[in-house]
């Protein structure tokens, strides 16, 4: 990657997967209206496109959401981002946006400004969007093709009329299109959210890739559908499904090679705050921020962005330690593996205390990150939930093994008899080089002949996002 691009992603916990280690992003939820519906969103809840259907957030003006800033930046520094994502579209309410954009930029200089938006009124503001340094633009592109958007959006509204069909999808899409070029004509970096959504587009998002490609899209997020009934979309209640985890994984894996598929997406609220694994908004919201005093102090920032450089090298070298000795193995095999890790890339979470694994495949050409899978915890402070167990078994269901900082008895024996092998002999390690480490023994006992490798099936996708801590 060239080093002024690595440069503007490397702190960016959505651009890059390694960021998303260390770096947190919080949204404010300035923008209400929206201005054109998709069959995913229902608009009582938060946008779909950046936060779980279902969640209510609370709304905020540009000066709320600067203090916010504000006091999230001085308790929080891994923050990086300060992101609009909602929980209508961003430039369906653009005075609000970019008021909010310009006391930010004043307030905490070191803070990047991100925007996620549907597209429609993308080329009228792309000259402003430039103007005020936002440099990471999101554009949800769901179809290149109109005769398929026709089943994902029912209407938009632009140019004061309300439009319908295919003529929707039409214009829709060449916004998209025209936007987009402008953007990366101006050296903004986009990245392109999908929704995958089987039978309807999830075959046409290899052709989406290309064209966003094409266009200069720097990154692709491909997220699955959400659609329980109760949250009340068009798709939910039509019995629309979302795809399984090897459904997901096949249709990234197919898009490699195009523009660059991002796969630690955590399909976040509009008002989310902390890591993607984690949601802190109940800690800051609008009352308890009017309460609270804050000034801004790079120092402690600028103390952990060394920190966080100097993990990097460590995790690195590591990891590259561990790749030696793959001679003479076998490479034609890869597998999956979970990891439970909560902060600075290492395998150092409980068990019972993760609400998500990691995913890697594991083969003889190193650890690659795949994706993450939900999970609703299994601890529940002070007793363990033994009807969670089957849930966190399905969602890794396609992995051979999972890596733990520790495990109890009972999940250890429960996975044991689902095929997946608990491990927790690389707790505190590097992801990578335990993973690696992992794999390499796993491939000397097939050559031993003391287990057979087999594939493994497939798994759950949990609907819905991280919900706050109580
Ligand atoms: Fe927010 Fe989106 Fe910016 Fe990230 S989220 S506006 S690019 S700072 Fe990130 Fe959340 Fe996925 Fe979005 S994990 S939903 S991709
Ligand atoms: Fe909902 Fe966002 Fe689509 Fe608007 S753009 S309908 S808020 S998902």
């Amino acid at each position: 990657m060239p080093s002024e691009v690595w440069d503007k992603v490397k702190d960016h916990p959505c651009y890059s997967e390694s960021a998303h280690h260390h770096f947190a992003r919080m949204h404010v939820a300035v923008a209400p209206a929206c201005n054109i519906q998709c069959n995913y969103c229902n608009r009582k809840y938060d946008c779909a496109n950046e936060s779980r259907p279902g969640v209510v957030s609370e709304k905020m003006s540009p000066e709320q959401a600067a203090k916010k800033l504000l006091v999230v930046a001085a308790s929080v520094p891994q923050l990086s981002v300060l992101g609009i994502a909602g929980p209508g579209d961003a430039l369906a309410n653009p005075e609000k946006t970019f008021k909010t954009f310009e006391l930010a930029a004043q307030l905490v200089p070191d803070i990047k400004l991100c925007l996620s938006t549907n597209g429609l009124l993308l080329p009228d503001y792309v000259d402003r969007i430039h103007a005020l340094n936002v440099d990471h633009v999101t554009i949800t592109i769901n179809m290149v093709d109109p005769e398929i958007g026709q089943h994902i959006y029912p209407w938009i509204f632009f140019k004061n009329k309300r439009w319908t069909g295919i003529e929707a999808s039409q214009i829709l899409h060449e916004q998209q299109m025209k936007g987009l070029e402008m953007l990366t004509e101006r050296g903004i970096l986009c990245k392109i959210n999908s929704v995958m959504i089987p039978g309807i587009n999830d075959q046409h998002l290899v052709e989406v890739n290309r064209a966003v490609k094409s266009r200069g899209a720097f990154l692709h997020n491909i997220m699955p559908l959400i659609s329980a009934p109760e949250h009340g979309t068009a798709f939910g209640l039509q019995g629309q499904r979302g795809p399984s985890a090897q459904e997901l994984k096949a249709v990234q894996d197919k898009c490699e090679g195009g523009a660059n598929v991002m796969r630690h997406c955590r399909q976040c609220r509009a008002d989310a705050v902390g890591m993607l694994n984690e949601d802190r908004s109940t800690e800051f919201t609008n009352d308890k921020v009017d309460a609270m005093e804050a000034s801004y102090d790079p120092t402690p920032r600028q103390n952990y962005r060394e920190l966080v450089e100097r993990q990097r090298r460590d995790r690195m070298a590591a990891e590259m330690l561990s790749l030696g000795d793959m001679a003479g193995l076998r490479n034609d095999i890869k597998i999956l593996i979970a990891v439970a890790s909560k902060s600075e890339g290492k395998v150092n979470q409980h068990f019972g205390h993760a609400n998500e694994f990691q995913i890697y495949e594991a083969s003889t050409a190193g650890a690659k990150f795949v994706g993450h899978r939900r999970v609703d915890l299994y601890c529940q402070g002070g007793y363990d939930d033994e009807e969670k167990l089957p849930h966190i078994i399905r969602a890794i269901n396609d992995c051979h093994a999972v890596l733990v900082a520790k495990i109890g008895a009972c999940p250890r024996d429960e996975l044991k008899k689902a095929g997946i092998d608990p491990v927790e002999t690389h707790a505190f390690e590097y992801i990578e080089s335990a993973v690696i480490a992992y794999f390499k023994t796993y491939l000397q006992q097939v050559a031993s002949g003391q287990i057979m490798h087999q594939n493994r099936g497939d798994a759950d996708i949990r609907q819905g996002a991280y919900t706050a801590a109580a």
